[in-house]
């Protein structure tokens, strides 16, 4: 179930295998301790597309800007600790896209409600941008929408399934992207949500 996209970026279809279960349970764990939030852009903007986060480092965004922080600005605790389902499924999907010893420090859970989106983005707010972002999809089905690495590149849209992974490294690894809307839509473990789970390395190994 392994297709080549382009530039680095691997699908693995269906790579979650029966464990999206086990891994929703790790999300409901997570968010009891940091619970999800919709974050303000520096811009002002409230994100439709709850978030929380799990590893050493968090994903954080106010009207200071977007950055990776120890501790969640939310409770004034550390992120909890990652479980070892979740960085054992992102290094083994690493492995199979070809990234050895991938070993992240910050995992991005994002909740999508129907009708909650993210518009055409890059991700660079990590340093250590040599190393891939592996992206885990459960509940209902997204479109996701791929452009190039100007923000004007036209956009190719991609359904990721639940079960559904991404890696996505090499010259991928800035690609603009984004997700539509979420359509309503029906999931046995998740309702009408989709979660996606990401993982990256900010910091550089010393
Ligand atoms: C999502 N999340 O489905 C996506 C999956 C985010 C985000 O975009 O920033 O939380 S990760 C998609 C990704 C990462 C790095 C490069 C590329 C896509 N890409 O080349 O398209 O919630
Ligand atoms: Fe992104």
């Amino acid at each position: 179930h392994r297709e080549g996209l382009e530039d680095g970026a691997v699908l693995l279809r269906g790579w979650l295998g029966g464990r999206e279960a086990a891994i929703m349970e790790a999300i409901g764990d997570i968010a009891r301790r940091s619970p999800f939030r919709m974050l303000t852009t520096p811009g002002g903007r409230t994100m439709s597309v709850a978030m929380t986060g799990c590893g050493t480092l968090g994903w954080h965004s106010d009207r200071q800007g977007y950055r990776y922080v120890p501790v969640d600005p939310t409770t004034g605790r550390p992120w909890p600790a990652m479980p070892e389902l979740l960085s054992d499924v992102a290094r083994e999907a690493a492995d199979e896209a070809g990234y050895a010893s991938f070993a992240p420090d910050a995992c991005l859970i994002n909740r999508y409600a129907p009708g909650a989106r993210l518009s055409l983005h890059q991700d660079r707010d990590e340093d250590a941008l040599s190393e891939p972002i592996v992206s885990l999809s459960v509940g209902v089905a997204a479109t996701f929408l791929w452009g190039g690495l100007e923000r004007s590149s036209p956009t190719r849209r991609i359904r990721l399934d639940s079960g559904d992974v991404v890696v996505w490294g090499g010259p991928s690894r800035l690609v603009y992207h984004g997700v539509a809307a979420l359509a309503r839509g029906w999931h046995p473990l998740t309702g009408d949500k989709r979660f996606n789970v990401t993982f990256r390395a900010v910091r550089r190994p010393a």
